[in-house]
């Protein structure tokens, strides 16, 4: 039964194909990279010629230059070339783009991450004939173009142009400038962030357009709420939610990512805490588009999730096997029992909420009761009351990411819990989150519980920071103390645009 559904839901999602908005975008300068200890990752950007020195004019027969942009492009490199004589050899060009100067730098050989280096991005193009446009095949995600002939034909080279034929689903159209009473840090924070969600909105919501280009739960879940305040693509998530249900396995998990494909989507890996969120990005999709029929599609779906969630329950109370991957955050030794039972609850709390809103509350009959008795287990299981937090673990890790999922499932009364977050925000020696994903979760439970002074600040000192170091777009990774960090063993395989990065804080 559930495989024909997930056939039409497979259809559906198909009919919902954005069509992509194309611009086309020109080189601003010729740069070259220099090494400087004092810049964020050690390699900084120096203009030195403009494009039209460049341009239109016979070049050397061996030649190497690197185009800067001015901003982020996602789309199909575009270089048009005249060549002058005899075509007696085949042209022969290297490719190399680059999302910061850090990667620019680097010689891709000396990679050594732990995922594929073809993510890494760079071409060769070899032409058999005199072709006056290249327009590069596959899309990429760049700032910084570098092109490289070595060559000893006869025939000339002019390079007429370097452009991008960049390619989004979202429209810039319907943005409202940023009010007045805000200062030139928040409209740049405003301003990446919407570019980096737009960067990111292309056939599906993707994590980054350099890397994974994929659907992932988790990341949908940020990006669908930051752009319900922006670009108001309700069409988009709908796509990205019929995705998910249509690459259900049999048991009715659906998966933590998904690769498109027919008759349906593939399922990706499976990621717990982002399968068990479905409800929640449901109802956020639900409450935005007043989309009720679409939401009584799917409810099973989301319902599904917290039944095979409540699997992993003993005596009430969640403990993280390992047998599966349960995400949270990328933090090395973070001890996730405390907030994974919290997402569980938070979910049956906003699966509760969407039967209510869809008028299916029988459907979610023994949910109150559920959510009571797992508050009551997990409070005595993981709050310290003597050092006024939650605790996870055999050493009684207190991290932010406990803190917060206790939060958005309501383990404290209102007022407790507000104090214990503004008391955990200016804590120094907690486990602290791996990145601007959690960053994140933060800034929403903070506006959750009404603490929107703190939701702005954290905002601004955290995703501050990026702009000051350069940024374009949101970066995946980011440790303003520590630079090269990145969680797949070389910093040059991180996405430096990335939608879990979208300050989900709402500028008004
Ligand atoms: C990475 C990606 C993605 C994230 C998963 C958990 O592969 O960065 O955005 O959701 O991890």
């Amino acid at each position: 039964m559930f495989y024909q559904e997930e056939l039409r839901w497979a259809r559906e999602a198909e009919a919902l194909k954005p069509h992509l908005i194309h611009e086309m975008i020109s080189t601003v300068s010729v740069v070259r990279t220099e090494e400087d200890s004092a810049v964020w990752q050690g390699w900084k950007i120096r203009p030195i010629a403009s494009p039209e020195d460049i341009f239109n004019r016979e070049l050397p027969h061996t030649w190497e230059y690197t185009f800067d942009f001015g901003r982020f492009c996602v789309g199909f490199p575009v270089l048009d070339f005249e060549f002058i004589g005899l075509f007696d050899a085949p042209f022969r060009l290297e490719i190399k783009m680059a999302e910061t100067p850090c990667e620019l730098a680097r010689d891709f050989s000396s990679y050594h991450g732990d995922l594929g280096r073809s993510w890494l991005q760079e071409a060769l193009i070899v032409e058999d004939v005199a072709v006056s446009t290249i327009r590069l095949p596959r899309r990429y995600a760049f700032r910084y173009l570098k092109l490289r002939v070595v060559g000893n034909f006869t025939y000339k080279v002019i390079l007429r142009n370097v452009r991008c034929d960049t390619v989004s689903a979202a429209d810039w159209s319907v943005i409202q400038p940023l009010g007045e009473r805000y200062d030139e840090l928040d409209h740049a924070i405003y301003r990446i962030g919407l570019t980096t969600l737009a960067s990111c909105m292309q056939e599906s919501f993707e994590d980054g357009p350099k890397r994974d280009r994929r659907l992932w739960l988790g990341d949908l879940r940020l990006q669908a709420l930051a752009n319900y305040n922006s670009f108001r693509n309700y069409n988009l998530v709908k796509r990205c939610l019929l995705m998910f249900a249509a690459a259900a396995n049999e048991e009715g998990e659906i998966p933590g990512c998904v690769y498109p494909g027919t008759p349906r989507p593939k399922a990706g890996n499976y990621t717990f805490d982002y399968s068990v969120l479905f409800g929640d990005i449901l109802l956020d999709y639900v409450n935005a588009s007043g989309d009720e029929a679409g939401g009584r599609a799917l409810f099973p779906v989301a319902r599904r999730q917290t039944e095979i969630a409540l699997r992993q329950l003993e005596n009430s109370c969640f403990h993280y096997t390992g047998n599966y991957w349960l995400f949270v955050d990328w933090k090395e030794g973070l001890e996730r029992d405390c907030a994974g039972h919290s997402i569980i609850i938070y979910s049956l709390m906003r699966t509760l909420a969407l039967a209510q809103r869809l008028g299916l509350e029988s459907e979610t009959g023994e949910y109150p009761a559920l959510i009571e008795r797992m508050r009551n287990a997990g409070y005595r299981k993981w709050f310290d009351t003597s050092l006024g937090y939650f605790t996870s673990g055999r050493n009684r890790q207190i991290s932010w990411a406990s803190q917060i999922w206790a939060a958005f499932a309501k383990m404290l009364p209102k007022a407790e819990m507000r104090e214990l977050l503004k008391r955990l925000l200016k804590e120094t020696d907690v486990v602290l989150p791996g990145g601007p994903f959690l960053y994140n979760q933060m800034v929403l439970v903070l506006e959750r519980y009404e603490l929107h002074e703190e939701a702005y600040r954290l905002t601004r000192s955290f995703w501050g920071k990026m702009v000051e170091l350069g940024a374009d777009t949101f970066w995946e990774i980011f440790d303003p103390s520590a630079p090269m960090r990145s969680p797949y063993g070389d910093p040059i395989i991180n996405s430096h645009c990335h939608a879990w990065s979208t300050p989900t804080f709402h500028f008004k």
